[in-house]
């Protein structure tokens, strides 16, 4: 079933929930953690024609290391308006530790096939997640995912 027959058949629920699905979804358990798209960039435009890598960086924080990081436990899963989610995950290509956002404390930066991520025009919003090292605790942070070039309200 295509993408469109699926949200052919979703159109009677978008209207009610539309407006939830502004609201970036963390549906996976564990602690919330900040994560950004395109690091630096805002909106985060992501080009559906284009195939390549989608970075997406874990934020370090005061109380958040991010190099206790299980790298082969992260994994992302993109959500859409119609609230159909993908029902694989995506694991990265290759992850680095760097301070993307120039605030002295370290960050994982993670690279992601977009192919693989599957980013069409429904899509709103990634969701990665992972465990830590030591302790095995999940994390889970999302933002948002603007996909161009489409139609701004469908
Ligand atoms: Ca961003
Ligand atoms: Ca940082």
């Amino acid at each position: 079933m295509t993408r469109t027959k699926i949200a052919l058949f979703a159109i009677p629920i978008l209207a009610t929930i539309m407006v939830v699905a502004t609201i970036p979804p963390v549906f996976a358990p564990g602690f919330e953690v900040e994560i950004d798209v395109k690091p630096g960039s805002d909106p985060n435009s992501v080009n559906t024609n284009s195939k390549g890598v989608l970075p997406v960086a874990i934020l370090g924080s005061e109380i958040f290391d991010v190099t206790q990081i299980d790298q082969s436990s992260i994994f992302a899963y993109t959500t859409s308006v119609d609230f159909i989610f993908d029902a694989w995950v995506t694991f990265p290509l290759r992850c680095s530790v760097e301070d993307v956002n120039g605030d002295g404390i370290l960050d994982l930066n993670c690279k992601f096939s977009k192919e693989e991520l599957m980013i069409d025009c429904w899509t709103n919003g990634i969701i990665v997640s992972g465990t830590l090292v030591s302790s095995g605790i999940s994390f889970a942070g999302s933002d948002t995912i603007r996909p161009v070039p489409c139609e701004e309200d469908f």
